[in-house]
């Protein structure tokens, strides 16, 4: 039986030293050259207003942030956010280093009349598109095109304790047509913990029900593996986050925190809230697939539209004599 199995092998792997040709190494060489490019990565946070969203701009990386003396930069006032604005930082580890934009988006859902209040949020990621489209498509195209294309949005769900509101569900499906969508339950300390997974679960039985296609995506010819890894992330799926920019002393420590009736909520403990989860899941686990996926389907589904209205375009600006008898 296992002589029938290796005679039915094509692949040589013992090949004898001279014959060594040395393309193993292609891994170490794709390696040095995406280190040297570095990598760019884009978040964007939407959601009603007060609900937190600016405060987890500052929160979501200021640990990677701190200065050469161990403190956390000057904290910054809060205001309220009217036009969508984009927060830049370098982040190096190990060699690696990482271009972070997050987009923070002025807030919706305060007004009696919310219609089309997604629409700038909608079409400034399909600017992005837009703008990576047109540079693909220039003859002297350059060798790396740079990167604005919003990989991951982060939506923060009012922590009401009862459900999503229809603006949310409105708001959610617009977005998941073109951008990779990461439901959070905002400002979760004011929930209890019971309380909390009580909400979760009603969150994510409520996105089942009205069919939002929330990322990960499963693909066709998906693997029963991929699908499970799949259907593991949704299970986590939304985030209940605590964010603040205040820095508290803990026993000695710093700590980013919340002082409450009850103690200090350390917004970086993972007994206190997931926002630990949240930043491990965009950086530690699914950057690459949030790049990936942004790049393969949401990009792609416009970059094939819009290629085609542009041909559709050509061909009626044909003359006429050319067209149907
Ligand atoms: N209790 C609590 N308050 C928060 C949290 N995150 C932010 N806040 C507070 O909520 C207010 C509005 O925050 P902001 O970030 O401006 O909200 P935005 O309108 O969504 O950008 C500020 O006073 C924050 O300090 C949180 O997780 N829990
Ligand atoms: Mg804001």
């Amino acid at each position: 039986m296992a002589a029938a199995a290796a005679s039915a092998s094509p692949v040589i792997n013992n090949l004898n030293p001279g014959q060594y040709v040395g393309f193993d190494s292609i891994t170490r060489q794709i390696e040095t050259k995406l280190l040297k490019r570095g990598f760019q990565f884009n978040v964007m946070v939407v959601g009603q207003t007060g609900l937190g969203k600016s405060t987890l701009v500052n929160t979501l990386f200021a640990s990677q942030l701190i200065d050469s003396k161990g403190r956390f930069q000057p904290e910054e006032q809060s205001r309220s956010t009217t036009e969508i604005q984009t927060v830049s930082h370098v982040v190096q580890e190990n060699g690696v280093r990482l271009r972070l934009n997050i987009v923070d988006t002025p807030g919706f859902g305060d007004l009696v009349n919310n219609d089309g209040c997604w629409e700038p949020i909608v079409k400034y990621i399909k600017d992005q598109h837009s703008a990576y489209l047109r540079k693909e498509l220039t003859a002297m195209r350059d060798k790396y095109i740079v990167d604005t294309r919003v990989h991951a949005c982060v939506y923060f769900i009012n922590p009401s304790g009862h459900g999503l509101r229809p603006i949310d569900v409105i708001v959610m499906k617009k977005l998941a047509e073109v951008v990779n969508v990461i439901p959070v339950i905002a400002k979760s300390d004011s929930l209890t913990l019971t309380e909390r997974e009580a909400f979760k679960s009603r969150i994510a039985s409520e996105l089942a029900y009205h069919q939002i296609k929330m990322y990960p995506f499963d693909a066709e010819d998906d693997e029963r593996d991929e699908r499970e890894i799949n259907e593991g992330v949704r299970e986590t799926l939304p985030f209940a986050i605590i964010g603040s920019q205040k820095t508290l002393n803990v026993n000695g420590t710093q700590v980013r925190g919340r002082k409450t009736r009850w103690g200090v909520i350390d917004v970086e403990n993972e007994d206190h809230c997931e926002f630990v989860k949240l930043r491990n899941f965009l950086t530690r686990t699914h950057l690459q697939d949030l790049i990936e996926t942004t790049a393969q389907i949401h990009y792609e589904a416009f970059r094939s539209k819009q290629l085609l209205a542009l041909k559709n375009q050509a061909n009626s600006a044909k003359p006429q004599e050319a067209a149907s008898p």
